[in-house]
């Protein structure tokens, strides 16, 4: 058989890359890892297993939350939870953090925000689905319960960000501010093997996602944007083609891999957008970066952004750094 990395190998080799590293953030990615291959089976078996459709609740946002957002929320929380990396953890379905002090979580370092089912008004119409994480290290002591403080950081201080992608196969993608790499699942083993290392957007690209459908609610700049790459401009490769998804990661995904931006920008009836600062943005950030892509908010660089509240939006801009610069001029 040739050789292939696993994920576990490959968090294990890298783990020299924290000066502080004392294997925690290591079992603390294991524990992603394991919960993200739970979630994907669900996920997988949903049409059969009755766990389609809304769950009959809105979350904090007032959204419906589909059975398997709510599943998929449980999973995450009880694996991280029943391990003793984290002291605390805040998710995209949960009005407010959970703080974890049991005595196993005593001397844990870090904290998790996650959104356990993005795009999840697909599920039911079996399109790519994921999961987004955001590790970073507390700011209140050790040993204390961890404080509304520890979650409210700017993206800069992320430890590591990732995503989980179902789609046509499930894939864990995540930095820890070293580059990008990809894990594709083998079903059939159980493991999760590199399958795309180091990756980097590609210089140019030509793909935009967007939803139009919102266009009258867009600013100027951003309906000028989108009327400029609706253009014919054979040299650059205008018009570009327009691929949306619904699921951020999914459009993420492809953009990254192939060259393209996501806008996801403020409009006359949601002034901040709709994406959330701190489940979406942040980790998606961090690692548009870490590919040498970019993401901003139509002005300023999401990473450095001071989160005020838990479930606060953001406009969302991100992609190969030549187009979300050239967005960002038509915005000024
Ligand atoms: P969710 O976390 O409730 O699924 O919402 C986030 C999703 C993103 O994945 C996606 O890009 C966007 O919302 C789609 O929103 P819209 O349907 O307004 O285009
Ligand atoms: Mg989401």
């Amino acid at each position: 058989m040739e050789r292939h990395t696993t994920l576990g190998e490959f968090i294990i080799e890298n783990q020299k890359d924290f000066p502080y590293a004392k294997g925690e953030l290591s079992a603390l990615l294991s524990s992603i890892r394991l919960a993200g291959k739970v979630v994907n089976q669900q996920i997988n078996k949903a049409g059969l297993a009755e766990i389609l459709g809304k769950a009959g609740k809105e979350n904090v946002q007032g959204e419906s939350q589909a059975k398997l957002d709510v599943l998929a929320n449980e999973i995450f929380v009880s694996t991280l939870r029943n391990r003793g990396e984290i002291c605390g953890l805040a998710s995209e379905e949960l009005e407010d953090y959970l703080v974890f002090d049991e005595e196993m979580h005593k001397n844990a370092e870090y904290i998790v925000l996650i959104d356990p089912l993005d795009g999840s008004s697909n599920i039911d119409v079996d399109i790519t689905v994921g999961t987004i994480f955001s590790i970073y290290r507390r700011i209140s002591k050790k040993g204390t319960p961890a404080t509304l403080e520890d979650f409210l950081q700017p993206g800069i201080n992320q430890v590591a960000a990732g995503y989980l992608i179902y789609g046509t196969s499930t894939i864990l993608v995540y930095t820890t501010g070293n580059g990008v790499n990809g894990f594709t699942f083998d079903p059939g083993i159980g493991s999760f093997f590199l399958s795309h290392s180091d990756i980097k957007f590609p210089k140019k690209g030509n793909t935009y996602s967007v939803n139009e459908g919102n266009y009258v609610h867009f600013p100027q700049g951003i309906k000028k944007y989108i009327k400029w790459v609706q253009e014919l401009n054979e040299e650059e490769n205008r018009p570009f083609t327009s691929r949306y998804t619904g699921s951020l990661v999914a459009d993420f995904h492809r953009n990254m891999l192939l060259g393209g931006i996501y806008l996801y920008p403020q409009g006359t009836t949601a002034p901040k957008g709709k994406l959330r600062l701190l489940y979406e943005c942040n980790p998606m950030a961090f690692l548009a970066e870490q590919a040498g892509g970019k993401a901003t908010d139509g002005s300023r660089r999401i990473m450095e952004l001071q989160p005020q509240e838990l479930h606060e939006r953001a406009p969302f801009i991100c992609g190969n750094k030549e187009m979300v610069e050239k967005a960002e001029e038509f915005m000024q």
